[in-house]
C-alpha cells in the first residue's frame, strides 16, 4: 500500500471490508494512546447513512494482532452465548473472510459503530458507579472462560515488578540522555517500589488468583447509552488476558477518581476523590463480590496505588527511551503524564486508610 492521504486510504480499507455505499465523512476518535481510530460514515443507495470504527492497529506495541482478534473472537461469543441480548462487537470481514486486513506493515479491522458516549471525566456518582458495574459485570461474564485459551497480547502486561526493573535498567542505560531531567520522579519510584511490587510478585508466584481481566479500565472503554445513562458494552478488548481483578480495580480508579485529567501538568489540581472512588468500588465490588477472595477484596486499595505507580513508571520509561511507544502531543508529554500519576499515588498513599474503610464498608454492605 503506497503512502495515501487519509481519506483514500480509509476509503481502500473500506473497500477491502466490502462496506456498502460511499464514504460521506470522517474524524479521529483521540482517547486512545496506542491505536489511531478513526469513525467513518457512508452514505448508502437509500441515502442513509451508516457509521463505523475503523482502527490501525499499532504492530509495534502489538506485534501478533490476529491473535488479538482470534482473543476478541472468542471473548465475545462466550459473552453473545450467555447474554445474547447483549450488545457485543460486531467486526466486518473481509473478501477473503478475515476480521482484518493486513498488508504486514498495517493491519486494519473494522466494526459497527455503536450510537452511544463516553465519559473522560465524570462529576456524576451514578454514572461512575454504572462505569464499575460495567467492568466488575465483565469480569464475572468471564468467571467461566478458560483463560489457558488466550493468547497472552503483550506478556507480563501488568507486571509491575518487570516493568519497574525495565525502568531501572533504562535509567542505568540513559539512553537519549533524559535522566538528569528526572531525577526526582525516579527518587520517587525507586523509593516506593517494593510496596508497588508486592502484588505482582505474589501474583507470579500463583498466591494470587489469575482471573480473565480486561487490563484496560478506562472509563471511556465503556460505552453508554446517551439517554438513558446505562452502560452498554465494554470495548478495547486488545488486552483481555489472564490478570489480577484487583488491577482492573486500580486501573479504573487510577483514572475516574482522578479530580484531573491522566496528563493534567499542573499537579496542584491532581487529587485522588474518595466520593468517586466510593462511587465505582460501590458499582465493582457489587458485581464481584460474591466471586472474589478476602484477600483480593481486601487489597483493592493497594492494587490501585500499585498499578499508579506501574503507569508512572511506563510513562518514565517510555520518556527516557526517547518516546518510543505512548503517542504523545509534545515533547516532553511522557514527563507530565508521569509527573501526574506520581501526584495521584502519593495521593492515594495519603488517603490509604480512608480508602481501605471505604472498601471495607462497601464490601460488607448488602444490596
Ligand atoms: C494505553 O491506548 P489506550 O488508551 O487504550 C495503554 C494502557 C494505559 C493507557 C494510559 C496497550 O491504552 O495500558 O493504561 O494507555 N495500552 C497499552 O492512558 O499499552
Ligand atoms: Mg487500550
Amino acid at each position: 500500500m503506497k503512502k495515501m492521504e487519509l481519506y483514500d486510504t480509509l476509503t481502500f480499507v473500506g473497500e477491502q471490508f466490502r462496506i456498502q455505499g460511499k464514504l460521506y465523512s470522517y474524524e479521529t476518535i483521540t482517547n486512545g494512546n496506542i491505536n489511531s481510530t478513526y469513525k467513518v460514515t457512508y452514505r448508502r443507495g437509500d441515502k442513509s447513512l451508516k457509521s463505523y470504527i475503523f482502527q490501525k492497529v499499532n504492530t509495534v506495541v502489538f506485534p501478533a494482532p490476529v491473535e488479538i482478534m482470534q482473543n476478541i473472537d472468542k471473548v465475545t461469543s462466550h459473552i453473545s452465548k450467555k447474554y445474547p441480548r447483549e450488545v457485543t462487537l460486531h467486526f466486518h470481514h473481509t473478501g477473503t473472510g478475515e476480521n482484518y486486513y493486513s498488508t504486514g506493515e498495517y493491519f486494519w479491522r473494522v466494526m459497527n459503530y455503536v450510537d452511544s458516549i463516553t465519559f473522560n471525566t465524570c462529576d456524576d456518582l451514578a454514572v461512575i458507579a454504572s462505569v464499575g458495574e460495567a467492568f466488575g459485570r465483565f469480569q464475572m461474564q468471564l468467571a467461566d472462560f478458560d483463560g489457558s485459551q488466550l493468547y497472552e497480547t503483550i506478556p507480563d502486561f501488568h507486571n509491575t515488578h518487570k516493568r519497574l526493573e525495565k525502568l531501572f535498567e533504562t535509567v542505568k542505560a540513559d539512553p537519549v540522555g533524559r535522566v538528569a531531567e528526572a531525577a526526582e520522579e525516579i527518587e520517587y519510584i525507586r523509593s516506593v517500589k517494593e510496596k508497588a511490587e508486592e502484588l505482582s510478585l505474589r501474583y507470579s508466584r500463583g498466591e494470587i488468583p489469575a482471573r480473565v481481566t480486561h487490563n484496560d479500565t478506562k472509563s471511556n472503554n465503556v460505552l453508554f447509552d446517551r439517554d438513558t445513562k446505562r452502560p452498554i458494552v465494554v470495548i478495547d478488548l486488545d488486552t483481555v488476558m489472564p490478570g489480577m481483578s484487583m488491577y482492573d480495580f486500580g486501573d479504573a480508579v487510577r483514572f475516574i477518581a482522578n479530580t484531573a485529567a491522566e496528563d493534567e501538568p499542573d499537579i496542584r489540581k491532581v487529587y485522588f476523590d474518595t466520593g468517586k472512588f466510593r462511587a465505582f468500588s460501590k458499582g465493582f465490588i457489587g458485581q464481584v463480590k460474591g466471586a472474589l477472595t478476602d484477600e483480593e477484596i481486601d487489597n483493592l486499595v493497594l492494587a490501585s496505588f500499585s498499578i499508579t505507580v506501574e503507569l508512572a513508571a511506563r510513562f518514565l520509561d517510555d520518556y527516557l527511551n526517547g518516546d518510543t511507544y505512548f503517542k504523545i502531543n509534545y515533547p516532553d508529554h511522557n514527563l507530565v503524564r508521569t509527573r501526574c500519576q506520581i501526584a495521584l499515588a502519593k495521593n492515594i498513599e495519603l488517603k490509604e486508610d480512608e480508602l481501605n474503610w471505604i472498601v471495607s464498608d462497601v464490601a460488607q454492605t448488602k444490596e
